[in-house]
């Protein structure tokens, strides 16, 4: 880190010069004051214009603005100063300074007070509950929209059959917040920033210029192994090591990735994978208020909502609504419920009508307290009776 600006407060101007101590606003045209301030300035080996005159109040009997004005201007000069070193530091439109800034290992609550420092989309650390509470976690702030968009995504966002349970609950799926996020384009060369998992791992199936879904496949063999950062090459060349993070910069930042996210040649799209627990999520969510939603929909053929499954909240709690129907209900009651637009007009949700008939029941969840879905149990999918599950990743502006 860059030396912190240096400021010298200079008191007592109107003693070297009596034209000064007349008239406090002639110290900028004071050619005595101006050999001071150089002089003071060399002594302390900073540059003339971070050594403030002012002149100190004494026996002033009433608001002078031609002493004060030396105050304010050395105020505005050291909080001006201490505002381009932050912005310095933090700052903020490449990659290598949210490298930087990574490194730094920096709290904020949220994106909000990140983009106030930078605008560029990444991760950063968070820590919505302050000191104590859950650890600091990091996320990827969307800093594309005003407020920023953080999306958790979770392992069981693609829509999933269920089959084959026909009891109460007894199929069941616990949602984990993990997902990964490019870091940017990074120069590789020999030896290689981060060694290769090519050949190592089943995951990385075939040859890596014809692989199908490579960043995915890496991804998986990264996480298998509990690494944070992967690297993606010349199509579909996988990278990892449990020290990545140290090294994936090593060669500097590279514009030869392909806009596809899977690099070029010698040149490494970098992924850091970032998780959050239920906990973390949902402080996340108490910490922007009301402007978190979670998407969940159940496709259903014979196949009942009540009384056979649901979705659980951050305290595991089975929640008494579907997505788009009332918390407050009694019953889960579904969206079709609120028009009173349900198959069955009786029920509250389509999927209880429970017959031959493919229906579904979906809407999004935007009750912050509940917020995030912890899991999600299904059942009376036993023979000739199914379903599909998608729930959406949990969306917060803020
Ligand atoms: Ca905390
Ligand atoms: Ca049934
Ligand atoms: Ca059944």
């Amino acid at each position: 880190m860059d030396d912190i600006p240096v400021h010298v407060i200079l008191t007592k101007v109107d003693k070297v010069s009596e034209d000064v101590a007349d008239d406090p606003s002639l110290v900028f045209h004071s050619p005595v004051i101006e050999k001071k301030v150089k002089e003071i300035g060399d002594a302390f080996g900073i540059q003339s214009n971070h050594v403030q005159p002012v002149k100190n109040y004494e026996s002033e009997t009433s608001i002078d603005p031609r002493l004060d004005i030396l105050a304010f201007n050395a105020l505005k000069q050291m909080t001006g100063s201490a505002e381009d070193y932050i912005e310095d530091q933090l700052r903020i439109d490449n990659m290598e300074t949210n490298t930087k800034i990574s490194k730094l290992n920096i709290t904020l609550p949220s994106c909000t007070e990140w983009k106030r420092f930078n605008s560029t989309s990444g991760v950063y650390w968070v820590d919505p509950d302050g000191g104590g509470g859950v650890a600091a976690f990091e996320v990827y702030c969307d800093m594309s929209t005003t407020p920023p968009t953080v999306t958790f995504h979770h392992d069981y966002e693609d829509r999933t059959h269920v089959n084959g349970h026909d009891g109460a609950y007894s199929y069941s799926k616990s949602l984990a917040y993990k997902n990964y996020h490019s870091i940017g384009c990074w120069t590789d060369s020999n030896p290689r920033a981060i060694a290769t998992l090519e050949g190592s791992d089943s995951n990385l199936d075939g040859a890596y210029s014809t692989r199908s879904n490579p960043i995915y496949k890496c991804y998986l063999a990264a996480k298998s192994r509990g690494y944070t950062y992967f690297a993606v090459q010349a199509g579909g060349w996988c990278a990892s090591t449990a020290t990545a993070g140290d090294t994936y910069d090593k060669y500097g930042p590279s514009g030869a990735c392909n806009s596809d996210g899977e690099g070029g040649g010698m040149a490494s799209e970098v992924y850091k994978i970032v998780e959050a627990s239920v906990d973390q999520v949902a402080a996340y969510v108490d910490y922007v208020g009301t402007s978190c939603s979670q998407y969940i929909k159940y496709e259903c053929y014979h196949s009942l909502i009540n009384g056979y499954g649901g979705w659980y909240d951050r305290h595991g709690q089975k929640a008494p609504f579907w997505g788009g129907g009332d918390p407050d209900g009694t019953s889960i009651n579904c969206a079709c419920a609120q028009d009173g637009s349900c198959a069955d007009s009786s029920k509250e949700c389509n999927c209880d009508k429970n017959d031959n008939v493919w229906r579904s029941d979906e809407g999004y969840i935007t009750e912050s307290s509940y917020l995030p879905i912890s899991m999600i149990k299904f059942g009376d999918t036993g023979g000739g009776e199914e379903g599909y599950h998608t729930v959406g990743p949990l969306t917060c502006y803020g």
